[in-house]
């Protein structure tokens, strides 16, 4: 009960700030974007992870006000670089149901003047996607404007293949603990060979989660996957720390 208290406290303070992680072109080594992420000092404090915080704010009815605010956020900060990479931003996959979803994201560009093209919205597949016409409806609209949509986390839930099928999401998000264990592990190979494999049938980017070493990278890139990041591209940094990236080749 005291986190669910600090929670609400933090928001109320606005005691959140978002860092963000390079997303690197796996065959150019180019730094082509970057996703922002949520930290919280009391998190640190109490050696909880922001995931679970982001779990308390949703049961204090505030996620979908924490989701806007980070989109919001993140969308002044990509306006102000003056080089033209996309900013990824998550979003928690119920606000998909929520009428006009896609609008309201719209306003946000509309009135941080960020092109469309130059975000992403990242869907956890390990939350249930509702299947109903919003979701589809929402979809269509952002992939209608430019905007991206990732499915994050890849492999680590159920029924991806059946969103894959459904829905237009750019790009896969492949989770980390395959690329961790590829280079020992024959079966986790497998499945990042085929899921890039599977990203290229379906006209699909895949960004491979977790590269923490050059070996990853080599293997990855080798393996015609369309975009890498990890520790060993660039761990999260201050909006500040951002320009250390521009124009940067792994
Ligand atoms: O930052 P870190 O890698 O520890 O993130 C842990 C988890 O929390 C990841 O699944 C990430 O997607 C999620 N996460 C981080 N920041 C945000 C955020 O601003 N909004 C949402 N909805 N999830 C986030
Ligand atoms: O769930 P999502 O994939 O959106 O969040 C990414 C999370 O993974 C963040 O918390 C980020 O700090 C973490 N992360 C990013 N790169 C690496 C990595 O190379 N190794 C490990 N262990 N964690 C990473
Ligand atoms: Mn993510
Ligand atoms: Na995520």
């Amino acid at each position: 009960q005291s986190l669910f208290r600090d929670v609400r406290q933090a928001l109320r303070q606005k005691a959140f700030a978002l860092v963000y992680q390079p997303i690197v072109n796996a065959q150019t080594g180019m730094v082509i974007g970057f996703e922002a992420l949520s930290r919280w000092k009391g998190a640190g404090q109490r050696n909880l992870s922001i995931g679970k915080v982001i779990d308390t704010i949703a049961e204090t009815g505030s996620g979908l006000e924490f989701d806007f605010w980070v989109l919001e956020n993140a969308c002044r900060a990509a306006r102000r670089w003056p080089v033209p990479l996309w900013v990824s931003v998550n979003m928690t996959a119920t606000h998909f149901s929520l009428p006009d979803i896609a609008g309201r994201i719209f306003q946000v560009l509309a009135h941080t003047g960020l092109e469309a093209c130059r975000l992403q919205i990242e869907v956890t597949e390990t939350q249930a996607l509702e299947v109903g016409p919003r979701v589809h409806h929402a979809f269509r609209e952002l992939e209608f404007r430019g905007v991206g949509i990732a499915l994050d986390d890849f492999g680590k839930g159920f029924s991806t293949l059946m969103y894959l099928r459904q829905f237009p999401f750019s790009k896969i998000k492949l989770d980390a603990a395959f690329i961790q264990d590829m280079l020992q592990d024959a079966r986790s190979a497998a499945v990042v060979r085929n899921v890039i494999a599977l990203g290229r049938d379906l006209g699909v980017a895949v960004t491979a989660e977790g590269v923490s070493s050059p070996e990853h990278c080599r293997h990855l890139q080798e393996q015609g996957c369309t975009e890498v990041q990890g520790f060993y591209l660039g761990r999260p940094v201050p909006e500040e720390d951002v320009p250390l990236f521009w124009g940067r080749r792994v």
